[in-house]
């Protein structure tokens, strides 16, 4: 047990020469294209940690969306919106420093507070806000999370979401017509002016940014198995050892 002392010592160590807190939640970053999926594959990494019918407060693991951190529209800009004339696909439509700055907050073990995103009215909801508990794992998803470095090397581990770009388009149409108020037109001609010159542009070069890359997105059980089986490795394994806080054991885990 001396040894086992001595090596706590160290992963303490460690832990304060990475910068980070002897515990801290483990952070990962997920991105990828347009309707790749991505929400889909952190539901299911959250599924198969045992997370979901957890209540909000005592969730041990969290998920949390880029479109939080839209930064504020001026008039001309929500008017170019409503017009599907402006690009929330670039960088520059993302507050990049309060994204950096709440994401260091939860490694700090704050408790966060993070609005949520209103698609139709192109704004930030202030009725609904999306409280971040000290958490064990946080999960980051958006198609930029990779972009911006201050935020990218935030991450423990990077995983991006690879499906086709067709797959992607023929999910988007309906998505954006059904749960986000567009007509087919506007649609469309937003994904040929913003949308796919904005991906080839900012975010399909990030992949390369990426620990893990996940073909066909949430169909990929195997690759979402072997993911989940490592964080879970990462957080009771080596629990003392790593630095990270551990979950405790529930039931339907894996
Ligand atoms: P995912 N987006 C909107 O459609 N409206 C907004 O007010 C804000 C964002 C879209 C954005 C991007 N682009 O392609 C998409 N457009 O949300 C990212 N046009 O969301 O990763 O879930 O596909
Ligand atoms: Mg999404």
């Amino acid at each position: 047990s001396v040894s086992k002392s001595v090596k706590m010592c160290d992963a303490k160590l460690n832990g304060k020469l990475n910068g980070l807190d002897a515990k801290t939640p483990f952070l990962i970053g997920v991105s990828g294209g347009t309707a790749s999926g991505k929400s889909t594959v952190c539901k299911r990494i959250m599924e198969k940690l045992g997370q979901v019918d957890v209540d909000h407060t005592q969730r041990q693991v969290v998920c949390i969306s880029q479109d939080s951190f839209y930064r504020d529209l001026t008039p001309s800009e929500i008017q170019k919106a409503e017009r599907g004339l402006f690009n929330f696909d670039h960088p520059d439509a993302f507050n990049e420093t309060l994204m950096k700055e709440s994401l260091m907050d939860i490694l700090a073990g704050k408790i966060v507070q993070i609005p949520t995103y209103d698609y139709k009215n192109h704004s930030l909801r202030n009725d609904e806000i999306l409280t971040i508990y000290p958490a064990d794992v946080v999960l980051f998803e958006g198609i930029l999370v990779f972009y911006f470095p201050e935020v990218r090397k935030l991450f423990h581990m990077k995983l991006f979401v690879d499906t086709d770009s067709d797959t992607r388009l023929a999910r988007r149409v309906p998505r954006d017509i059904n749960e986000r108020g567009r007509d087919l037109e506007q649609v469309l001609n937003q994904y040929m002016t913003f949308v796919k010159p904005a991906f080839e542009e900012f975010c399909s070069p990030t992949k390369k940014f990426a620990d893990v890359i996940i073909p066909r997105g949430a169909d990929n059980t195997v690759a979402i198995d072997l993911i989940v089986h490592h964080i879970w490795d990462i957080l009771h394994g080596n629990e003392r050892e790593n630095g990270y806080k551990s979950i405790p054991s529930t039931p339907n885990r894996i």
